[in-house]
Parts: structure tokens; C-alpha cells; sequence
């Protein structure tokens, strides 16, 4: 007999079924017991009524991972409609120990830290699993956008001989004897890729040696980055994301809604055109709006972030927010500049509710400015990036890109405080393992 999932029941009322999965809980009545079987779709109750069989019951601890056959049931009164009688039921496994909190609890009520180190058992629990089923469907939206706008897959070093964002918060390795780094992202290959396929995206894990302890920083993220050749200018970068974020929230309501549901989420208001604001409106706007004097700031604080959201939302109905032309100083030496402004470039951020979500923009094509670039910023050895350079070199498009952090994206759509919460396994500071 094949094995069905708990949402298949109520197709299967009065069959004989077969389901797998874990004892979530048991309960005793008098003269009735029930076990609550969770498995990959949900919950399903099993009524067991026979002395000796609740006898064995009493034996499974929470956790156990059981098969159970019996006979699908309508009752209006279980979750669902339906349940499972005259079961049979045979434990696949023997636990150690129980879990040390109870995940059949709608919440669980646990410090952060205490999840952390208990992840690996704490993950079964059906909010945080549901977590993580947004966050698969949100990768799935990713790649089915930008396949839709003809961009193609590829998987770039994550073992590299140069920084990529800044020398500062790189990892370094030892490489059968040489210095090497994580990558901090895929930055110079995707550029790189942009010779070949002119469009191209990868979604991949990068590293950033983060000596800040904060709710929205962690040493290991999931990167999903986009780069487009032939652009006229980071506008068309623009359009590529926003398109993307629509994608993306398309199939988070598509692929889990179950899970939107258990989470009570309230899914983000995206404009149809995007919502653009230059760098040096928003410096005027948070000074008019703030009384503090701003006007010299190269870059957004949190606190300003925080602000262009609210205001975002307040004047435009929009959980999202372009902000266009930083300071090309304060950008990596690979921004173009705004040939119109002096000093401003053309690099975008994504504030999602008032995060800084996405970084991009259009980048330098050709080989001289990238030799005055580096130059300018005090790359004295030039050979680390040859490479890229050779690519520059050779006939590159105006081109340009975007990167999300999937953990970010997925921390301000569920309204957490801290990044943790919505990182499986987080790699910080202090934090190694599990
Ligand atoms: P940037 O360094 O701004 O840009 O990173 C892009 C996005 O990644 C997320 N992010 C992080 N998430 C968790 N922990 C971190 N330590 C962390 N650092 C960054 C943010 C951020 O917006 N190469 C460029 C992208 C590009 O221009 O295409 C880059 O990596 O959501």
C-alpha cells in the first residue's frame, strides 16, 4: 500500500490508507486515545480505541517516527474533517529522549539562543518548518522571473583569490598553502558571465567576516543575484528587480499559502511601477521632515531606512523603495557614475518595510575605467583582478545587477525582529553550530 500524506485524506474517506511521520502528540481520554501524526503536509488524528493498542501508545514518546494503516473517517468535530480508525501502528524508530520543548505547542515559547542551540529538533515545529517553506517558494520566484526574462543559471567560485565588496570583512583560508577567501559574493563572475549569456543569476550561499553583532548582519548568507548586459542605465536595473520582487511574492502566494496562513502574514503592497527617490531627495526629505542636518551623509543610516519606509508606505501605499544615485564614493569600485551628477552614481538600494533589501545598480564596461577605479581606491597590484579585468578588457556591455539577502527578504515579509529567526542554521560572532 502506498503511503499518502495528511492533506490526502479527506480524498480517501472510508479507504484503507497507509501515512508516515512523527508522534507531534498523544492524548488520553477515557475511554479513547489519540495521536496527533505529523508528516511533511501537516497534521492528521488517529483515533485509537483498542486497550491494547493504547497501551502501546503510551510507549511512543513524543517524536517517535511511526507507519500507520487504518481507515480514513469523516468527523466534522477533527481538524480537517477528517481522521484515522482501527489504526495500526508501528514505530520506525526509538528517540533517546524526548524534545526538550514541546513542539505541539501553537508556539514555541523559547528564547532565541535556547532555539538556536536546539535547531535541529526546534525546525520540525510546523511555524518554523512553515518558515522555510516561504523561503523555498521565494527562491523558486527568483528563478522562474528571472528565467521568464531569459537570464540563465550559473554557479560561481565560493573559494576566491580577492575581495569582492571590501578588503575588510573578508573570511581568509588557507589554500594548499596560499592565502584565499570566501567569497563575500558573486560579484566579479557574474559581471564576468554577462560576456557570455548577457543575462545570468545565481542563487548561492556567500560570506562576510561581520564583526557587528545586529538583528539584520549575519557571516553567511544566501545571496540571489541577478546581472543584465545592454542597459541603458540602472534604470533597466530597476525594472529587472522590481519585475523580480513581483515574481517572487507571486510565488510565496502560489507555493505556500498553507504556510502564509499558519504564519498570519500580511503579504507586502508592491506598486505596479516601481517607486524611485534619489539619494539627495531623501537626505532633504528626512531633513525637512527630522530637523537634523543630514545634507553630508554618504550613505543611509537604519534610522533613515526606517523612515523612507514609513514614508514609502505613508505616501505611496508601497512596502518598497528604490533609492537611486548614492554617493559613488561610498559604493564598490565597480559603480558607475551619474554622468549628469557630479559625485553621484548610479547605484540603487531596495528599502523592503524600511531594510535595506537589495544593493546594484549599472556597473563600469570598459577596461580604462576599471584600471582608474581600482587605481583611485588604492589597488596598487592590479594582478589580483586579472581575470576580470581580461573580461573588461575584451568588449563588455553597459551592463549592471542586483543582489537580495534571502534571509533579509524573508525577516521583513514575516515581521521578525532578528534575521536569526528565519536562518536555519546562522553563522555568526558566537555561533559555529548546530
Ligand atoms: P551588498 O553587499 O549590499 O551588495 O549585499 C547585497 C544584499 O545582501 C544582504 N546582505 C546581508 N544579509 C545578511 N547578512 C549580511 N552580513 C549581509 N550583507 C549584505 C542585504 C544586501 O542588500 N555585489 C553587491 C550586489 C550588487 O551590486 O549586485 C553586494 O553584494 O540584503
Amino acid at each position: 500500500m502506498q503511503r499518502i500524506l495528511s492533506t490526502a485524506l479527506p480524498a480517501h474517506i472510508g479507504e484503507t490508507v497507509r501515512l508516515a511521520g512523527w508522534v507531534h502528540r498523544r492524548r488520553s481520554l477515557k475511554s479513547v486515545a489519540f495521536l496527533i501524526l505529523r508528516d511533511a503536509a501537516g497534521l492528521a488524528q488517529v483515533v485509537v480505541s483498542e486497550q491494547a493498542a493504547r497501551a502501546r501508545l503510551e510507549e511512543l514518546p513524543e517524536e517517535t517516527t511511526v507507519r500507520v494503516v487504518g481507515t480514513v473517517t469523516a468527523n466534522p468535530s477533527a481538524p480537517g474533517g477528517v481522521e484515522v480508525t482501527s489504526p495500526v501502528i508501528e514505530a520506525l524508530g526509538d528517540p533517546a529522549e524526548p524534545p526538550p520543548f514541546d513542539l505541539y505547542r501553537p508556539d514555541l515559547n523559547v528564547s532565541l539562543p535556547v532555539l538556536l542551540d536546539h535547531a535541529p529538533v526546534a525546525l520540525r515545529h510546523p511555524k518554523l518548518a512553515a518558515v522555510h517553506r516561504v523561503g523555498a517558494a521565494a527562491v523558486a520566484g527568483f528563478r522562474t522571473a528571472l528565467e521568464e526574462m531569459s537570464f540563465v543559471e550559473i554557479h560561481t567560485p565560493k573559494i576566491v583569490g580577492t575581495a569582492t565588496e571590501s578588503g575588510a570583512n573578508v573570511f581568509e583560508l588557507d589554500y594548499f598553502g596560499r592565502p584565499a577567501y570566501l567569497a563575500q559574493s558573486p560579484q566579479l563572475y557574474k559581471q564576468i558571465m554577462v560576456g557570455v549569456f548577457e543575462r545570468v543569476y545565481e542563487v548561492g550561499p556567500v560570506f562576510r567576516a561581520e564583526p557587528s553583532d545586529t538583528a539584520r548582519h549575519l557571516a553567511s548568507y544566501t545571496s540571489l543575484d541577478a546581472e543584465m548586459g545592454f542597459v541603458d542605465d540602472h534604470r533597466d536595473v530597476v525594472a529587472a528587480c522590481h519585475a523580480t520582487v513581483g515574481g517572487m511574492l507571486a510565488a510565496i502566494r502560489d507555493l505556500a499559502g498553507p504556510s502564509l496562513d499558519l504564519l498570519g502574514v500580511t503579504m507586502p503592497a508592491l506598486p505596479r511601477e516601481p517607486l524611485v527617490v534619489h539619494f539627495s531627495d531623501v537626505l532633504e526629505m528626512i531633513g525637512t521632515a527630522t530637523g537634523q542636518d543630514v545634507s553630508a551623509e554618504p550613505d543611509l543610516a537604519p534610522a533613515h531606512e526606517r523612515w523612507l519606509g514609513e514614508w514609502a508606505l505613508r505616501e505611496h501605499g508601497s512596502d518598497f523603495v528604490f533609492v537611486e544615485g548614492y554617493p559613488t564614493a561610498h559604493r564598490a569600485f565597480y559603480t558607475h557614475p551619474d554622468p549628469a551628477r557630479p559625485g553621484y552614481s548610479r547605484a540603487i538600494d531596495l528599502i523592503f518595510r524600511g531594510l535595506e533589501l537589495v544593493s546594484g545598480g549599472q556597473r563600469l564596461h570598459r577596461y580604462g575605467d576599471y584600471v582608474r577605479a581600482l587605481t583611485a581606491r588604492g589597488e596598487s597590484d592590479l594582478s589580483a583582478y586579472a581575470g576580470y579585468l581580461d573580461a573588461m578588457r575584451h568588449g563588455m556591455p553597459p551592463h549592471g545587477g542586483f543582489a537580495f539577502g534571502l534571509e533579509r527578504f524573508l525577516a521583513r515579509l514575516l515581521d521578525v525582529p532578528n534575521i536569526r529567526q528565519v536562518t536555519l542554521f546562522p553563522r555568526d560572532l558566537h555561533r559555529l553550530s548546530p
